[in-house]
C-alpha cells in the first residue's frame, strides 16, 4: 500500500502519485530526523505545500506522542503493568472490584508522568497552537499533562480522556472534583508504587552478573493489599476518590465533546487532521478522522507503525510519516512554526 522509496517509507495521496515519473528522486537527500525516523522528501514536500495553504487544522493525539518522554503506550508490547494488561485496569469494573490495585497503577502513572519531560513533539503542537494565522485545536487522548507543560494553550486543547491529576468522588450524590492535584504520593500507602521497580540483573545469576546493568521489571514487584481507608478519600463525604480519567464504557465529558464537535462541524471546514501516535482503536476519538475526511479535509499520520494504520483504514487523501512523532513533527510542521 505505501510508497517505499530507496528504503524510506512515506505514504502519499493517490492522486499525487501519478506525477512520480516526473521527479525520480534517486540521490535526493534523506531528511533524517533521528533514530528510525526518516522522512521521504517527496512526501514531505507535497505535505508542506498543502500545509501552507491550510487555514484550519486539528491534531488527534495518542500515547505514541509521549513515548520519547519515557511513558508507555496502552497496546502492544508496552501494554503491561505487573503482568496486568493495562487496558483491563482502565475500566470501572477493575476499580470497583479492586480499587487498591487500580489506585497503585494510577499512582505509578502519576509519578512517572510527573517525572517525564515534554518532548519536541509536544512543544511543536504548543507552538502551532500559538500561530495566529491558523485556526488550530488539539484533541488529546493522553492524560499525562505533557502538552500543557509544553506550553500548549488550554483553550485550544481538549483532554477528552481526562487527566491523571484530576480526582473525583465515586459517590453519585457528591460532586467533588479536584483539578490539577500534583501531590505525589496521594496517600502514605500509595508511596511504594512510585518505587515499584524491582532490580533484576541481566545475567543468569552468577557472581559476575552483579556487574551487569540492571533491568527494571515492574511486572514482578508485588501488589499490596491496601484497605479503602488508606486510599484517597473525598474531603466532603469521606467516600473513595477515583482518578479523573475516562474509562471504557464511560461517557466523555459533554462540554469537551461539544467543543470538539463545534470545531469540526461549524465555520470553515477543517483542512487537515494530524493523527499522531494513536492506534485509532478507541471511539469516539477515532471517529474524528473520518468526520474530517467526510467534509473534504486531508489526513497526515505520524506513527512508528504506519503501514498497519494505513492498511487498516482509508488511503484517500492521506500522508503517512513513519517514525517517532517527537522527531517527525518539528520537521513536518516547520512551515507553520
Ligand atoms: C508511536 C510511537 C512514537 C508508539 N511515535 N507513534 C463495546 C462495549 C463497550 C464499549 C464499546 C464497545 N464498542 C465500542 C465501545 C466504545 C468504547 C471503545 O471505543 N471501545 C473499543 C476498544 C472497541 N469507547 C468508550 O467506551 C468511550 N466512551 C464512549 O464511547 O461512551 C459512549 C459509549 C458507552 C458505552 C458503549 C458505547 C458507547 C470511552 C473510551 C475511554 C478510553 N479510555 C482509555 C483509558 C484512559 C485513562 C488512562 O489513561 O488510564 O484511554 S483506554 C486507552 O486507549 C486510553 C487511550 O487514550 C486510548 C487510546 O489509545 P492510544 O493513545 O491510541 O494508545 P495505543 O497504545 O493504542 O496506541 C499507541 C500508538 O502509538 C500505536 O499506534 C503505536 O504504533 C504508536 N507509537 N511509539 C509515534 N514514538
Amino acid at each position: 500500500m505505501s510508497d517505499t522509496i530507496e528504503g524510506l517509507k512515506g505514504y502519499r495521496p493517490q492522486e499525487n502519485r501519478a506525477a512520480d515519473s516526473e521527479h525520480q528522486i534517486e540521490g535526493e537527500a534523506t531528511l533524517n530526523s533521528g533514530s528510525n525516523s526518516e522522512i521521504d522528501p517527496i512526501t514531505l514536500r507535497e505535505f508542506q505545500t498543502y500545509l501552507k495553504q491550510c487555514k484550519k487544522i486539528v491534531a488527534l493525539v495518542g500515547a505514541g506522542l509521549s513515548v520519547s518522554s519515557g511513558l508507555p503506550t496502552f497496546r502492544g508490547t508496552q501494554g503491561l503493568w505487573k503482568n496486568y494488561n493495562i487496558i483491563d485496569l482502565a475500566t470501572p469494573d477493575a476499580f470497583y472490584i479492586d480499587p487498591g490495585l487500580v489506585w497503585q497503577f494510577y499512582s505509578w502513572r502519576r509519578s512517572h508522568a510527573l517525572e517525564a519531560e515534554p518532548n519536541d513533539g509536544h512543544r511543536t503542537l504548543a507552538k502551532l497552537a500559538l500561530n495566529p494565522n491558523v485556526e488550530f485545536t488539539t484533541i488529546t487522548q493522553n492524560v499525562d499533562g505533557l502538552l500543557i507543560r509544553a506550553g500548549h494553550p488550554k483553550k485550544k486543547l481538549y483532554e477528552i480522556h481526562g487527566s491523571l491529576f484530576d480526582l473525583k468522588c465515586t459517590s453519585f450524590m457528591c460532586t467533588y472534583v479536584d483539578h490539577d492535584n500534583f501531590t505525589d504520593p496521594l496517600t502514605k500507602e500509595l508511596a511504594d508504587s512510585r518505587f515499584e521497580h524491582v532490580t533484576v540483573f541481566a545475567g543468569a545469576g552468577g557472581e559476575g552478573d552483579r556487574d551487569r546493568p540492571p533491568i527494571e521489571s515492574p511486572q514482578f514487584a508485588p501488589i499490596k493489599q491496601i484497605p479503602e481507608s488508606e486510599l484517597p478519600l473525598c474531603p466532603l463525604c469521606n467516600l473513595l476518590l477515583r482518578p479523573g480519567v475516562v474509562w471504557f464504557g464511560e461517557s466523555l465529558p459533554l462540554k469537551l465533546i461539544t467543543g470538539v464537535d463545534r470545531f469540526i462541524e461549524q465555520g470553515e471546514k477543517v483542512d487537515l487532521i494530524l493523527v499522531i501516535g494513536t492506534s485509532g482503536t478507541v471511539y469516539p476519538a477515532n471517529s474524528y478522522v473520518d468526520r474530517v475526511r467526510f467534509k473534504g479535509g486531508k489526513v497526515a499520520i505520524f506513527n512508528t507503525d504506519i503501514e498497519l494504520l494505513i492498511m487498516a483504514g482509508e488511503d484517500r487523501d492521506t500522508w503517512g510519516f513513519q517514525g517517532d512523532a517527537a522527531k517527525l513533527l518539528p520537521i513536518a510542521l516547520a512551515p507553520l512554526l
